[in-house]
């Protein structure tokens, strides 16, 4: 690829990651699953007990003011709608922990918490105007701007604060650390649903924990890596959508152009890396470390036919760490791990993601029912799939 090609598509992606084009996340801060069982039912597991507020820590209950009934568009099953939140930060704090109570879990897919800076929440108030009931369509990210960076932000400081997927409990960050958010300052909320088990209305709350400014925490913030998801029709499986163009157009119908340019944006960085087998069902990405920091957390986010994610820091090289390794992914436990030995990154270190999927879920899954066989791309249908590691770093 020309270099200027390449540069434009970087930048397309850091944008989209940036603003959460991912779609479904995981900030579920609970132990590291034992139950390697593709489960595939909505955790019926009772919270963790709460634990108590440290010093300093306060509660702000927020979240939706009123319900909303999801729907389709383009015969998508698969609804993304962003929602304000104001939780009333009058001084500069610090999140220290966040939990999410997804209000109708037979279709609240994940949610996703981003940081909504003072200056930008007219902007966002504008576009919520825009439609009828509460909050805007949103697939990928919000839609609109959310940090004064905006546009300049990259792939490193995405303004993520938070995200909830099956599995998580209370997201609670340990001691000594915080992500800052500044006086004035308020949220989006981006709701993914599911309407496979029909329309029926939602409002899904939260609860923050924060410290003020002067707990001096240091500060996290999130870095995303992606890899492309090319897994062709299965040996026996025809029709067409096995065409690789025909579910890309598929795709960008049911969530617009953005969701083209990632996946091809995708292909055209990771697909072309040596490392990267090409299609299959293995998809692994190389990206540079940009800022040196110290990674604290990291969960995996695939969608039903995740198998396998595996992140290194330095690969093939005397100084390889694992930073993630989950051998036995299960959509219902997207749960991040807090590292016992904290990874130090830098500036010349790279970070690789890898992930496996199994495609024969498909035809195995109730999830899949009715559907036709597909080339799978990135996409942000729970019929589509993802590869996204989310890690939770504190700068130096
Ligand atoms: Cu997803």
């Amino acid at each position: 690829m020309r270099r200027k090609n390449r540069l434009l598509v970087e930048t397309a992606i850091g944008l989209s990651v940036t603003l959460g084009l991912v779609g479904a996340i995981l900030f579920a801060f609970v132990p590291p699953t034992t139950n390697g069982a593709h489960a595939h039912q909505l955790s019926t597991r009772a919270q963790k007990a709460a634990m108590p507020l440290r010093p300093g820590e306060t509660v702000i209950a927020t979240g939706m003011k009123a319900p909303y009934t999801p729907k389709s568009r383009n015969t998508a099953l698969d609804d993304y709608r962003c929602f304000i939140v104001d939780p009333g930060i009058t001084q500069d704090s610090f999140l220290t922990g966040v939990k999410f109570a997804p209000g109708n879990l037979k279709n609240v897919h994940h949610i996703i918490l981003f940081q909504l800076d003072a200056a930008m929440v007219a902007g966002a108030q504008a576009k919520d105007a825009t439609e009828k009931g509460p909050g805007w369509q949103c697939f990928g990210g919000p839609g609109v701007a959310t940090t004064a960076q905006g546009s300049a932000a990259s792939l490193v400081g995405a303004p993520w604060l938070a995200a909830w997927a099956p599995g998580g409990d209370e997201h609670i960050v340990p001691d000594g650390l915080g992500v800052p958010i500044t006086a004035g300052a308020q949220m989006i909320m981006q709701v993914h649903y599911n309407l496979r088990a029909g329309k029926t209305p939602d409002v899904s709350k939260l609860e923050l924990r924060t410290m003020p400014a002067t707990a001096n925490l240091k500060p996290l913030s999130t870095r995303l890596l992606v890899s492309s998801v090319e897994i062709p029709c299965q040996p026996g499986e025809v029709g067409p959508l096995c065409d690789r163009t025909a579910a890309v157009n598929d795709v960008a119908k049911r969530f617009g152009q953005e969701s083209r340019l990632f996946a091809e944006g995708l292909q055209l960085i990771c697909g072309t890396q040596a490392a990267n087998g090409g299609p299959g069902t293995t998809s692994t990405c190389d990206w540079p470390v940009m800022q040196s920091g110290v990674i604290y957390a990291a969960a995996p986010h695939m969608h039903q036919l995740g198998s396998a994610m595996k992140i290194t820091l330095n690969p093939g090289t005397a100084r390889e760490q694992t930073v993630l390794d989950v051998p036995l992914y299960d959509f219902d436990r997207q749960s991040a791990q807090w590292l016992a030995n904290p990874v130090k990154v830098a500036p010349g270190d790279r970070f690789r993601i890898t992930c496996s999927w199994r495609p024969e879920l498909r035809k195995m899954l109730p999830i899949f029912k009715g559907t036709e066989p597909r080339y799978v791309v990135w996409g942000e249908g729970t019929t589509d799939e993802m590869c996204l590691g989310v890690l939770s770093v504190g700068r130096n």
